[in-house]
């Protein structure tokens, strides 16, 4: 399939790789990029050796164009988007802020720049400083979100901007991504179907979690802190719902429970004390393929739905 996102980023399928924090490395991100998809590596927390190791890997798995997120709120993000720089990456996501004042020495580089909006407001800022695209993300993503959903905000962002959206939130498999383009998208961002994935290098219960899942296995926690993130419903999860709603948890002690939960559930599968990032689509992703099928069948699903 060609749209202006295969064009603009020398891809074959408009299948951008989500930038999953600890999830996302250069094992995952070259399989996907392999697979003709963009493979993306997360910078999240990282430190600034940790993703140059990780971007340099990466090129030797791969040839095919790949990019880098950078987490806004990440301490390191400075360094990071200069490491990006020096290190020649050609694409990047960002999430969780507004990128703007990198925009100008990322273009100065040739980077293409896909900030992940999640409003029609932060859509037109973007366009208006340079990016590429946008990824308008809607709220059944896993992790960090917005409030609006996938299928009210992708039209609302595909009519305010000339620049091609990519759709993400939600999005597994062919229908999904017919779905999206029916909204005006040229692209998507799949995070959640890579977690089940043979590349993806999460800890097995993560996966076994993932496949596990039902419709209604995920829970969104934070939101008081200002950070609301969607996670697979478990025991902590729970908890963490619970003292948030009945006062039990101050905004301090959430943060003091959730610092390092993500690297606790990716890293070592603790159910005990981790969180398990996922998006709501997990209820429909019940096994574990390489990535190379996982973006062949979604292409080939919606290729065929949209009768091209
Ligand atoms: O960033 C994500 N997903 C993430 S980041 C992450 S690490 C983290 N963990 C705990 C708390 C916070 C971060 C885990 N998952 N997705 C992209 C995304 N970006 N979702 C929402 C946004 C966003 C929100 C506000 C983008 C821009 C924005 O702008 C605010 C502004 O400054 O205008």
């Amino acid at each position: 399939m060609k749209t202006r996102i295969t064009e603009l980023l020398g891809c074959e399928y408009p299948i951008i790789q989500g930038g999953m924090a600890w999830v996302a490395e250069h094992t995952l991100a070259s399989a996907v990029s392999n697979a003709g998809g963009i493979g993306l590596i997360a910078g999240g927390n990282a430190p600034i050796d940790y993703l140059r190791e990780q971007i340099r890997l990466c090129k030797e798995k791969t040839s095919k164009p790949f990019g880098v997120n950078i987490m806004l709120m990440s301490p390191n993000a400075d360094d990071l988007s200069q490491l990006c720089i020096d290190e020649g990456v050609k694409v990047i996501t960002t999430g969780a802020g507004n990128p703007g004042k990198y925009m100008a020495a990322w273009k100065e580089a040739g980077i293409k720049v896909m900030p992940v909006v999640p409003s029609v407001a932060l859509a037109k800022r973007m366009e208006k400083s340079g990016a590429d695209a946008v990824i308008a993300e809607g709220t059944e993503s896993g992790g960090h979100i917005g409030e609006n959903t996938t299928m009210c905000l992708v039209p609302q962002v595909a009519d305010a901007v000339e620049i091609p959206v990519i759709a993400a939130g939600g999005i597994a498999d062919g229908r999904g991504m017919a779905a999206a383009f029916m909204l005006g998208a040229e692209g998507v961002q799949i995070g959640t179907r890579f977690l089940a994935s043979e590349e993806c290098q999460i800890h097995p219960t993560f996966k076994e979690l993932v496949i596990k899942a039902k419709d209604t296995d995920n829970i969104v926690t934070g939101r008081y802190t200002g950070h609301p993130c969607r996670n697979i419903k478990t025991k902590f999860a729970k908890k963490l719902a619970a003292g948030e709603k009945d006062g039990t948890l101050s905004p301090e002690e959430f943060e003091q429970l959730t610092v390092g939960a993500l690297r606790r559930a990716v890293v070592e599968g603790d159910v005990e004390s981790g969180s398990f990032l996922c998006g709501a689509v997990s209820g429909m992703i019940n096994d574990i393929k390489p990535c190379a099928d996982i973006v062949r069948e979604i292409n080939e699903g919606a290729e065929k739905l949209l009768k091209l």
